[in-house]
C-alpha cells in the first residue's frame, strides 16, 4: 500500500462555534478527517485537547507528529495506533489530545481504504458490512446541550423499519410532528432548539417522554413500522450527594431504577443510555435484570469506549449495549477491539455522534462496518444529516451490490 507522503493540520469551527482540528493526509490521494468535541464528557474518556486547546494539538503536529507521519505504510494501522500511544506517553492522550489522535488515525483508515479503491465501511468491514443500522436521532433536548431544557439530556426516536432512508425520514417526520404538538402546548411560545437540533421547551421530565411517545404513535401510524421512543439521561450530570435531582424530584439510586421500570412500561420505551451515574455498575445491573430482556440498556459515560472497563461491565451484567464514540478512546484499532468485545458478549453497539460536530461523515461507515444495531447522529442540522444522508448512499450502494 502508499506511504503517507504530506501531513497537514488546521483549527477549524465545530458545530458549536468552539475550535477542533481537522487532519489531511496524502498518500498520495487527499483524504481529510476533524474531530468532534462532547459536551457532557464522560471522567474516563480521552482528553479532547490537551491544556492550550486546539493551538496545542495544532503545535504538537505541526512540530512532532506530522513530520513522523511521513514514509508510513497506511495499511500499518495499528502499527499507527500503537505509535500514536506510545507518542502520547499518557493514559488518556492528554498531551496530544484525543481528538488529535483520533482524526491522523481515522484520516489513516480513509486513506488506506482509498488506496483499496474501497469505501471505508467495505474496508473494514469486509463483505459482512451489510447490515445498516437504526438511526437514533435526538428530538426532544435538556442537560448540557440546552438552556431551560429538560433533566435528561435526550429524548430520541428510533424508527425501525426495512430501510435506513424510510427510517431517516420517519425520525425526521417525528421532529416535525413534535414542532406541531410543542407549538400548540405554549402558544405564542418561542421553541428552541439544543447542540444536536432537539427540541427545547418548558416540559417535565416526563412529560417529554409522555408527549415523544404520543407523537411516536402517529408516526407509526402513517409510516407502517415500528417507531419508538428511547432517552439518553445523562444521569451523572445531575447526580449529586447520591441522589438524581430532576426538577421535580430526588431519587435514590433504587428509586431511579423503579422509575426507569415504570416509565419504560408506560411509555414503550425501546432504549435507556447512561440511565445511572457513570461508575453505578450496580445500579445498571439491576435495571437490566430488571428489564434487560425488553429494553436495550446503552453504557456511554460509563464504558466510555473502553474495553477494559466494557470487560466489567459485561461480567456484571451491567447494561447489554455500549455507545461507540471513538473519540473518547483515541484510536480506530482500540475502538474495534471494544466493538468486538461488545461482540463476543452478545452485546450491542450503536456508533455515536457528539454534541459540538463536523461535517465529517465517516462514523456512517464506522456502524456499517461494525454491523452495528444504531448509530446516533441527531436529526436534522447539517452537521447531523451529513452522517443521515451518508447512511443513505452507503444503503443505495449496498443494493446496487457495488
Ligand atoms: C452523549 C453525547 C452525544 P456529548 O452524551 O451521548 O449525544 O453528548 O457529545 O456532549 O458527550
Ligand atoms: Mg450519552
Amino acid at each position: 500500500m502508499p506511504v503517507i507522503e504530506r501531513a497537514s493540520i488546521r483549527r477549524i469551527l465545530d458545530s458549536r462555534g468552539n475550535a477542533t482540528i481537522e487532519v489531511d493526509l496524502f498518500a498520495p490521494v487527499r483524504v481529510r478527517v476533524p474531530a468532534p468535541s462532547g459536551a457532557s464528557t464522560g471522567a474516563h474518556e480521552a482528553q479532547a485537547f490537551p491544556k492550550g486547546g486546539a493551538d496545542e494539538s495544532v503545535r504538537i503536529f505541526k512540530e512532532e507528529l506530522g513530520p513522523a507521519l511521513k514514509g508510513r505504510d497506511v495499511a500499518d494501522q495499528e502499527g499507527l495506533d500503537r505509535w500514536l500511544r506510545e507518542a502520547d506517553g499518557t493514559p488518556n492522550f492528554s498531551r496530544i489530545g484525543g481528538n488529535l489522535a483520533t482524526a491522523i488515525s481515522l484520516a489513516n483508515a480513509r486513506a488506506a481504504a482509498a488506496a483499496a479503491g474501497q469505501p471505508l465501511y467495505r474496508f473494514l468491514g469486509g463483505r459482512s458490512a451489510k447490515k445498516m443500522p437504526f438511526p437514533f436521532g435526538n428530538v426532544i433536548g435538556g442537560g448540557r446541550h440546552a438552556v431551560g431544557g429538560t433533566t435528561v439530556q435526550e429524548y430520541l426516536v428510533v424508527s425501525q423499519g426495512p430501510t435506513v432512508a424510510g427510517n431517516v425520514f420517519a425520525n425526521a417526520r417525528v421532529h416535525h410532528l413534535l414542532k406541531d404538538a410543542l407549538s400548540k402546548k405554549f402558544p405564542g411560545e418561542p421553541l428552541g432548539r439544543g447542540d444536536e437540533g432537539a427540541w427545547v421547551a418548558k416540559l417535565g421530565d416526563e412529560e417529554a417522554l409522555a408527549l415523544l411517545a404520543d407523537t411516536c404513535r402517529a408516526a407509526e401510524k402513517e409510516v407502517g413500522f415500528p417507531v419508538r421512543p428511547a432517552m439518553d439521561l445523562a444521569a451523572s450530570e445531575f447526580f449529586r450527594d447520591g441522589k438524581y435531582h430532576y426538577k421535580d424530584r430526588a431519587l435514590t439510586p433504587g428509586e431511579q431504577v423503579d422509575f426507569l421500570v415504570r416509565l419504560a412500561k408506560d411509555h414503550g420505551v425501546y432504549a435507556y443510555e447512561d440511565p445511572l451515574d457513570e461508575e453505578d455498575f450496580e445500579g445498571f445491573a439491576a435495571l437490566t435484570k430488571a428489564i434487560g430482556k425488553k429494553v436495550v440498556i446503552i453504557g456511554d459515560d460509563i464504558y466510555c469506549t473502553n474495553a477494559e472497563r466494557l470487560r466489567k461491565g459485561i461480567s456484571g451484567g451491567s447494561g447489554n449495549a455500549i455507545l461507540i464514540k471513538p473519540n473518547q478512546i483515541g484510536t480506530l484499532t482500540e475502538t474495534r477491539a471494544t466493538v468486538e468485545t461488545a461482540r463476543k458478549a452478545g452485546w450491542a453497539t450503536v456508533v455515536s455522534h457528539r454534541s459540538g460536530e463536523t461535517t465529517d461523515d465517516t462514523i456512517a461507515h464506522l456502524a456499517v462496518a461494525f454491523g452495528s444495531l444504531g448509530i446516533k447522529t441527531g436529526t436534522v442540522g447539517g452537521e447531523r444529516t451529513a452522517k443521515l444522508n451518508e447512511l443513505i448512499r452507503i444503503e443505495e450502494e449496498l443494493h446496487e451490490g457495488t
